[in-house]
Parts: C-alpha cells; structure tokens; sequence
C-alpha cells in the first residue's frame, strides 16, 4: 500500500503540472458514458497508467475514462478504480479539480475496498488518503512535497448544503429536503466538481452533498467504483454518513457494471437523518 500512496503523491504532482501548462481543448474521442473527453482527460489518464505500470502489486486498473479493465500484473493483489480528472469541465474556468481512487482487493464491491484517496488540485494541490480503521489523513503540498497536516474528524451536524442534478428533474420529496435545510439556515455550495465540493464540506465541519436519482437520471450520474464508493468511505472513516436514496449505506454498493452509477447522498449524522426523514426512510 506504502508504494500505491507514493505513486499517488506522484501522479499528482504531474497531473497538477498538466492542468498548469496544457492544452485545454476537447479531443476527438468520448469516454465509455458517452462524454467527450479533454485532451487533459486523455493525458491524466495515460499519466496515472503509466505510474501504475511499473507498481508491481497492481492487478488491474479501471479508468473513468475507457472501457473495461486493463490488466498490469497478473500477479499483483490491488485493482486500482480511478476518475483521473472529475470536475475537468470546471478547468477552462478555473475552479477546483481533483483525482480520485478507490483501491480494492479482490471482486469489485465497496465491502472490498481497502483504501482509498482524492487530490485536489486547487489553489493549492491536497491529497486525503484513507485507510481501513484510520481516520483520513490531510496532505498539503509545501515546498514541493506532500506533508501530512491533519486528521480529518466531521462535526455531527454541519453549515453547508451541496444540491445537484438539475432542479427540474427533482423528485418532490427532494425539493422539499433542500428547501428545508436552506430554511434551517444551511448555505449553498456547489461547484460542480463532487471533488472539491465533498472536500470542502468534510473540512467545513459538516453539511449535506446530494447528487439524487432524477426523472431524467433514475439512477443519479456520479459513478460507484470511481466516485461514490472511494468518497462513501471517505466519509464513513471521518466520523460521516454516506447512503443512497433507500437508506442503504454506499458501502454495501455491489456493481454490475464498471461504469454503474447510483443516488448518492454524503453528510455529517443530522443531514442524512433528516434525508432520510425527507425520504420517507426508517431511521
Ligand atoms: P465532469 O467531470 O463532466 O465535469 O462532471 C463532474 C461530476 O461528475 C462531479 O464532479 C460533479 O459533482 C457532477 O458531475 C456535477 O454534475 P451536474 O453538473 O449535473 O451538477
């Protein structure tokens, strides 16, 4: 695991070089969810397999960005789950960015997930690693390294309220939820890069991030293996919630598909009581 981290801390470094210097134009290509891909999509995605092709205990990888697995090592014991560059449509504009990976062994579930790890590339480049039994841990880049700042614990009920999805495509149930912890006070925070916008609300204490099933999206958009799974347990380990629209924890996610997506809702205790409240779910 010590070498994945280091590999990781690497891969950020050149990634965040890329998002600096590179040509922000689209490629020629979409990935396997029909998007087109940036030609900064395309290279992250080639920086973080070529990193990873030379860490021996990598199995596989499966990139937000291609279809199906890709073998490294047939020896190796990790299958490596990444979305090399969430949030790029954010890039021309210059908000925040980030990486994420979920590291699992053996069939890809949340249950078998063993750590998992997001950097984001702001105006300045962090990276939150978790482990099994291990609050998170906070790096920060300070004179061109990583260095460890803190452990990351969540408030039991927080500030900040991260809607997605296009309101028009909300279920009633969760307009109402929204509006309701904006009467309570609640403040928005949205970007659109899940990224960002989950970091700042597990720094921040606490609030609720929803990216719910919609008319148009029964199924929500955020991706289980590269962005729910990594991020549910993310906030589990900091003291958090992470469930989706039934009340069943992300982390008992089972895949059918590398590319499944799925209702998604991060929190600190008291948001999700009250999504599920909103939800009609039994606490
Ligand atoms: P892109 O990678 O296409 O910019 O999408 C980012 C993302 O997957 C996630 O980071 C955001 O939370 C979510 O999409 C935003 O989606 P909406 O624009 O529908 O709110």
């Amino acid at each position: 695991m010590h070498t994945i981290i280091e590999t990781i801390k690497s891969i950020a470094f050149e990634i965040d070089q890329a998002i600096k210097t590179e040509d922000l134009g689209y490629s020629n290509s979409e990935n396997s969810s029909g998007e087109d891909q940036l030609k900064l999509d395309v290279q992250s995605d080639l920086i973080i397999e070529k990193a990873f092709a030379s860490v021996a205990v990598v199995k596989n990888l499966v990139s937000e960005e291609k279809e199906g697995v890709l073998e490294l090592h047939a020896e190796g014991k990790y299958t490596i789950c990444y979305d090399p560059l969430d949030g790029s449509s954010l890039v021309d504009v210059n908000l925040s960015v980030g990486s994420i990976f979920g590291i699992y062994e053996g069939v890809l579930k949340a249950q078998n997930l063993v750590a998992s790890a997001y950097v984001v590339y702001g105006p300045r480049v962090e990276l939150v690693i978790a482990q099994k039994s291990q609050k998170p841990m906070l790096y920060r880049v300070l004179n061109n390294a990583f260095k460890q700042i803190a452990e990351i614990t969540m408030e039991k009920k927080g500030k900040l309220n991260a809607p997605g999805g296009t309101q028009q495509h909300w279920e009633k149930h969760h307009k109402i939820l929204i509006d309701d912890l904006f009467a309570q006070g609640y403040r928005l925070r949205y970007s659109g890069g899940m990224v960002p916008d989950l970091h700042q609300i597990m720094l921040k204490g606490g609030g609720l991030f929803s990216y719910p099933g919609t008319s148009d999206k029964p199924e929500g958009k955020l991706r289980q293996l590269f962005e729910v799974i990594p991020f549910a347990f993310i906030y589990e380990q900091a003291g958090g919630e992470a469930i989706d629209d039934k009340g069943i924890r992300l982390m008992e996610l089972v895949p059918k598909h590398p590319h499944d997506t799925s209702p998604c809702f991060f929190g600190s205790v008291y948001e999700i009581d009250v999504m599920k409240k909103a939800y009609g779910i039994e606490a």
